[in-house]
């Protein structure tokens, strides 16, 4: 777990994010980093792009869906993960079903136990977007009893709800943290 170190200081969240390709996970990227991502790396190889991030935050890029060749491989990155960011495209309604299984298979990953997650709904400034309601009903979110989440509506292509999808990731980080305190208290207790 990377948010707090052994001396109580904030060390590097590794944020992963996921979801079908097309979803706009590149674009929502470049976008954030006009916000307040600066100045990240990328490298691509295979399917991700790994993008260090100076300061508090490493970010991860991954599709989900298509070859499982390539499922079989984010399944081994995904240790360590704090934060989950899964992105929908709100306009793709066909693949919707496709993926809400994604974001199930993520999150039964022995290594996403409790880690929060975000549901980023994209393209919502399209016409045909589904909204926000809808989705949330398709998710069926209520069944991840174990994990804190969130659901934002947003556009990587007008910037709308991005200022409070950087609001949701700092919250959960920091719901993350509390429960990693929480865990290294109960251990030391039994200790
Ligand atoms: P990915 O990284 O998840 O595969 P991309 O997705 O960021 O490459 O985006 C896929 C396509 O969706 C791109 O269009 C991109 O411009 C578009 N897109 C991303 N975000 C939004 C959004 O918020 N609204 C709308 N309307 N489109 C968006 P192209 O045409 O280049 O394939």
């Amino acid at each position: 777990m990377g948010s707090v170190n052994s001396r109580g200081h904030q060390a590097k969240a590794q944020v992963v994010m996921m979801g079908l390709d097309s979803a706009g996970k590149t674009t929502l990227l470049y976008k954030l980093k006009g916000h307040e991502l600066v100045e990240t790396m990328p490298t691509v190889g295979f399917n991700v792009e790994p993008l260090e991030v100076p300061g508090r935050v490493s970010l991860t890029l991954w599709d989900v869906g298509g070859q499982t060749q390539l499922r079989a491989s984010w399944k081994d990155y995904l240790e360590g993960t704090d934060i989950l960011v899964y992105v929908l495209d709100s306009t793709d309604k066909d693949r919707l079903p496709e993926a809400v299984a994604g974001l199930r298979e993520v999150l039964d990953n022995p290594n996403m136990a409790s880690v929060p997650f975000l549901v980023l709904a994209n393209k919502q400034e399209a016409p045909d977007a589904l909204p926000l309601l809808d989705i949330r009903d398709r998710l069926g979110l209520e069944r991840f009893q174990d994990h804190c989440w969130e659901l934002q509506a947003c556009s990587a292509l007008t910037g709308e709800g991005l200022p409070e999808a950087l609001q949701s990731l700092r919250s959960l980080l920091k719901s993350r943290s509390h429960l990693c305190l929480q865990e290294r208290s109960e251990e030391s207790k039994k200790s």
